[in-house]
């Protein structure tokens, strides 16, 4: 190995942005910003993002935040507090608005970096490793470092295809044979097909390497331009790819696989409907993402609680889960679970059932409730015999229904609802 290229994830920071409202998760995000709503039974969505960096070797981090930022910051100060100055690690959260002498939020993603940038000169690394802190995927970041190092490349970005008809969310790409991008369009209302399939796109992933004397000089001469809106996606990425090099690294390259998986998982639960479906897809008999590969663990911050325990009532009703994920602390007492997820604390009582349920921290279940096709927000009290997901038209009076037909439920939901 070319000795330079030793340990390159050590030589190298994961800057987090995680400052994105994410308001097409609805009230879910109400109180907290997407990367800290809750995932997968026990993570948040930023769990992955930064267990990706610590798997790949990383041990500089920052994450920027800005709204809705408690939840996130209670999280990670409990979560993520193990990494040592002593040993030259640093994991620190960046709130907008502490850096400048005018109290002003991070104008844009660019922005977030450049506001810190005599804090990433402490560190002292040669690679800076932007990342978005709201999807789900597992991936060795260290491979794609690698690649940048090695194509020369002002900029890496991480990619992957996605279906024509969902990429106008993403900034999307051509590129060449030796996967230089020549082209990049941010958010296209309509996005061009690859040359081998009109019906997929090449999409950025939103994720991207960089040398950080190059980026310090984009950031700097960025910050005084007037036109910019000071975005990786919207202006520094596309003068890059018109007036430098641009590399394209495709995800199947670095994402990370246990045996059991088949495909190359990457998701964004950006709505209600991605959001539950992504965990409910967790209760199949081999779930496409494996969360129980001990080669790859999903870092989080883990409340002490009691085992989960399942009790029959006393009319002999058999508190049961199947097909299903039930987190620690949950009581599930004469209750019929199937295909759902149960987070922490979740207590549910006789004669109510639950089917496809993503049930995040202590809600509580009052007795002869049917709840079908829900997301029920953390510590929400469900009354006695409410019942969801039978009747379209009811749900919608109180709560709020998907496109996709899942019913999200809130406390303040309920609260309304009670009064009426
Ligand atoms: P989007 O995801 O739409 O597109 P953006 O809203 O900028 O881009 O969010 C990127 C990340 O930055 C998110 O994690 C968000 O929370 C965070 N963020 C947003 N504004 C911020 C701010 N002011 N301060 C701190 N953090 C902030 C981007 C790219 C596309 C790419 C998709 C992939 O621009 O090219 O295809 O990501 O999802
Ligand atoms: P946590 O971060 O404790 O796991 P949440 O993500 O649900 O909880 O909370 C997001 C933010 O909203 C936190 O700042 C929390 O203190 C606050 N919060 C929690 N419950 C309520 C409530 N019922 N009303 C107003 N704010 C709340």
């Amino acid at each position: 190995m070319n000795p330079n290229k030793k340990r390159l994830a050590r030589r190298s920071m994961a800057f987090v942005l995680a400052g994105g409202r994410g308001s097409r998760l609805r009230e879910l995000t109400d109180r907290r910003v997407k990367p800290a709503v809750y995932f997968g039974g026990k993570t948040r969505i930023i769990d992955f993002a930064l267990s990706n960096a610590l798997n790949s070797g990383i041990r500089k981090m920052a994450i920027a935040t800005q709204y809705k930022a408690h939840s996130l910051i209670r999280h990670c100060q409990r979560g993520w507090n193990f990494f040592r100055a002593e040993r030259n690690e640093f994991l620190d959260i960046l709130p907008a608005s502490q850096r400048t002498d005018e109290a002003m939020w991070y104008r844009g993603t660019a922005d977030a970096v450049a506001q810190n940038i005599d804090i990433i000169d402490s560190y002292g690394v040669d690679y800076v490793l932007i990342l978005a802190g709201d999807h789900i995927y597992k991936m060795d970041y260290e491979k794609m470092i690698e690649h940048h190092v090695d194509s020369g490349a002002d900029v890496t970005i991480g990619c992957l295809t996605v279906p024509r008809a969902e990429a106008s969310a993403f900034g999307v790409m051509a590129i060449d044979e030796k996967d230089v991008i020549t082209s990049f369009l941010e958010k296209p209302k309509d996005p061009p097909g690859t040359p081998d399939n009109p019906d997929v796109t090449l999409a950025s992933m939103g994720i991207y390497v960089f040398r950080w004397d190059f980026l310090r000089d984009l950031l700097q001469r960025d910050a005084d331009d007037p036109s910019s809106s000071h975005d990786f996606g919207n202006d520094l990425i596309p003068d890059i790819v018109k007036n430098g090099k641009a590399q394209a690294h495709r995800f199947e390259k670095s994402c990370v696989r246990s045996s059991t998986e088949a495909t190359a998982y990457w998701r964004d639960v950006g709505t209600v409907d991605a959001f539950w479906k992504a965990n409910i897809d967790l209760t199949n008999f081999a779930p496409e993402l494996d969360l129980w590969d001990r080669d790859w663990p999903i870092w989080t911050y883990s409340e002490s609680v009691p085992p989960a325990k399942f009790i029959h009532d006393e009319e002999n009703r058999r508190g049961s889960a199947v097909s299903s994920l039930v987190s620690g602390g949950c009581i599930v007492s004469g209750t019929e679970i199937r295909e759902s997820l149960l987070f922490t604390q979740v207590h549910t009582n006789s004669f109510s059932s639950l089917e496809r349920a993503v049930v995040l921290p202590y809600v509580y279940v009052s007795r002869h409730a049917r709840l079908k096709d829900v997301v029920i927000d953390r510590g929400v009290h469900i009354p006695e015999g409410l019942v969801v997901g039978e009747d379209p038209e009811e749900d919608a009076k109180w709560f709020r229904v998907s496109d996709g037909g899942v019913t999200l439920i809130t406390q303040a939901m309920l609260d309304k609802r009670a009064e009426a």
